[in-house]
Parts: structure tokens; sequence; C-alpha cells
């Protein structure tokens, strides 16, 4: 199929615009997010459209509804790890193909998780801002904080992200547990055969694993109570893996010291009872999001896209 042919229906504004730059160039692109009438959009040139743009974004993806509106769609090709957003019962339905991009965002994902870590158990986030009020010349020295080193770092969810993670933590000489449906024999680290058992042993448990309808709510007011009242929590998976309500009580209550989190449940939207806490760190979705990061994961969607499109292999296939 020449190129131009391919008609590509990119699903929203969140993607970089490096791919969409290499999209526009090689193929025929629709915007859906910029139509004045998506629905208008849909039906005039849904019956055409060979392939969705996206990313594993949870406001973006690609639901069975809009799969549905394309009876010629062929690939769901995904900027993201994370591919929780888009109906994949739905797509292996109807033959389509899904790719994501695994791999290329590890470490910076995981770098910014121990940097989470980092910041919450040394509470730099606060100790900037009682440096910037002035607080250090008023009231004196910051009072102490905790020391990651000799403690246990728990990983729920031992994926190739989460082994990065464990590897970092390692380096600040701290113990690494990890629970996982299923055992990992080649790696040196305590497993447990609970969520439960992992959260009771770790002073830091942090969210390595994907998001989706298995784990929804995984972290929930009983392993909160597990994790106690010298543990903190530390998400750079899904929002959706936390049941946030629980993580508020959890906090008001001080079943757990604190929360450092990048992904939250109805994300853009952030509730206020997370941004007014001292032991609470909250960052915007940003753990692959490097510069660095952010044009491999383009160029990965790019080749699968241009691969799919000449009729070629995919590179990295989710279904
Ligand atoms: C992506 C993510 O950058 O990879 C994922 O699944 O959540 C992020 O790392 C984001 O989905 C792109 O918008």
């Amino acid at each position: 199929m020449a190129l131009k042919q391919f008609k590509v229906l990119i699903k929203g504004p969140h993607l970089p615009q490096r791919l969409l730059n290499n999209v526009d160039q090689q193929f025929t692109t629709y915007r859906l997010w910029e139509a004045a009438d998506p629905e208008a959009l849909l039906r005039e040139v849904g019956p055409d459209i060979d392939a969705i743009l996206t990313s594993g974004n949870p406001q973006m993806g690609a639901s069975a509804g809009l799969i549905a509106r394309l009876p010629n769609l062929k690939v769901i090709c995904s900027n993201g790890v994370g591919y929780d957003a888009i109906d994949i019962a739905a797509a292996k339905a109807r033959g389509i193909v899904v790719t994501n991009t695994p791999t290329v965002l590890n470490s910076c994902v995981a770098d910014l998780g121990m940097a989470l870590l980092l910041n919450i158990a040394r509470r730099i986030n606060e100790a900037d801002r009682y440096t910037r009020a002035g607080n250090w010349q008023s009231q004196g020295r910051f009072a102490p904080a905790t020391k990651p080193g000799g403690k246990v770092c728990g990983i729920l969810g031992l994926g190739s992200i989460g082994r990065e993670l464990a590897r970092r933590a390692e380096a600040f000489d701290m113990d690494i547990h990890y629970y996982n449906p299923r055992s990992r024999p080649q790696v040196p680290w305590t497993r447990h055969d609970s969520l439960l058992s992992l959260a009771q042993q770790s002073d830091f448990l942090v969210l390595t694993l994907p998001g989706g309808a298995e784990t929804h709510h995984l972290v929930n007011a009983e392993v909160l109570q597990a994790l106690g009242a010298k543990g903190y929590l530390i998400n750079i998976a899904r929002g959706s893996v936390v049941d946030e309500q629980a993580l508020i009580a959890a906090l008001d209550s001080g079943t757990i010291a604190g929360a450092a989190l990048d992904v939250f449940e109805h994300e853009p939207s952030v509730p206020a009872a997370l941004l007014q806490r001292d032991n609470v760190v909250v960052t915007p979705h940003i753990a692959s999001s490097t510069d660095e990061t952010m044009q491999a994961m383009a160029d990965l969607v790019f080749e699968n896209l241009l691969a799919f499109s000449q009729g070629e292999k995919v590179l990295t296939r989710v279904c």
C-alpha cells in the first residue's frame, strides 16, 4: 500500500511532536481531538481508517467503542509500555495488531521511582520549602529524616522496570523484597507469596506492576495497614492500582508515614487531600518523560507503524 493511502487516526494530543511530524509526513492522518465534531469525523473517515495512533496515558488508549467505529482497523500503535487503556479483548476479537514501547523507557521510569523514594525518605521537597520560606534562619535545623540504606525496598511487580528499580535500590544498600505472580528464580532477592506479606516487611513499597482490571485497587486499606506507620508507598505504575480514597484515609490517620506518587486514579485530576501534605510527594506522570526516552519511544512507535504499513513484522507486539 502506498504510504499516503495508509490512513491513521490520531487519538489525542498526548504524543511527542517528533512522532506527530513523522506520521504526518508519511501517512494520511486525522486528529480526532481537533475535530469540531468528532462523531462526524468518525462517520466520514471511520470506514477507511487503517491504524490508531495512541498512548498508554489513561486519557488516550483505544476503547472498544472507538474500535467498533473503525471496521477497517488493522493496527493500534501505542506510545508507552502500559496498554491498560486499550481494549485488548476487542482488538484480539478482530485480529487487530497492538504495539507498545517496552524496554526503551525502563531506566528512566526506574530512575524516577528511585528519585521519589529518596525524596520522600529524606523529605527533600519539604526541606526545599522549609529553606525557601526562611525557616532555617527563623526555626533552625530541619528535623532529621529517614535513611533508606539498610531498609526494605518492597517491589510489587518484578517485571523489567521492577528489576531496574531493584538494581538502583541495591546501590543504596537497601534490602530487596518482591511479590510477583511468577517467581523469578534467577534473582537474588527475597520473594513473598503474597502482597500482604511483602507490605508487612517493607519500609518502602514501590509499585511497578501493570494497570488494568486484574490490578485495580490491589493496594487497598488492608495492604496500607500492613505497610504500617513507618512505611512509605511509591507509585510509578498506574493510579488505578491504588484505592486512592483508602490512601488518603491512611495518610489522614497516620496508618502509613507518607507517599510519593507519579500516577493518579483520575489523572490529570489529583485529589486536594494529596496536595496539602508535607508527607506526600507528587509528580505529573513524568516517569518516562526525558528527551532521550521520549525520542526513543516516538521512534519505536513510528517504526512499528511503518513496518505494519509496509506489510512487515512489527517490532514490539502486544497482540
Ligand atoms: C508513557 C506510561 O510515557 O509507558 C507508559 O505506559 O505511562 C508512560 O511511560 C505515557 O503513557 C505516554 O503518554
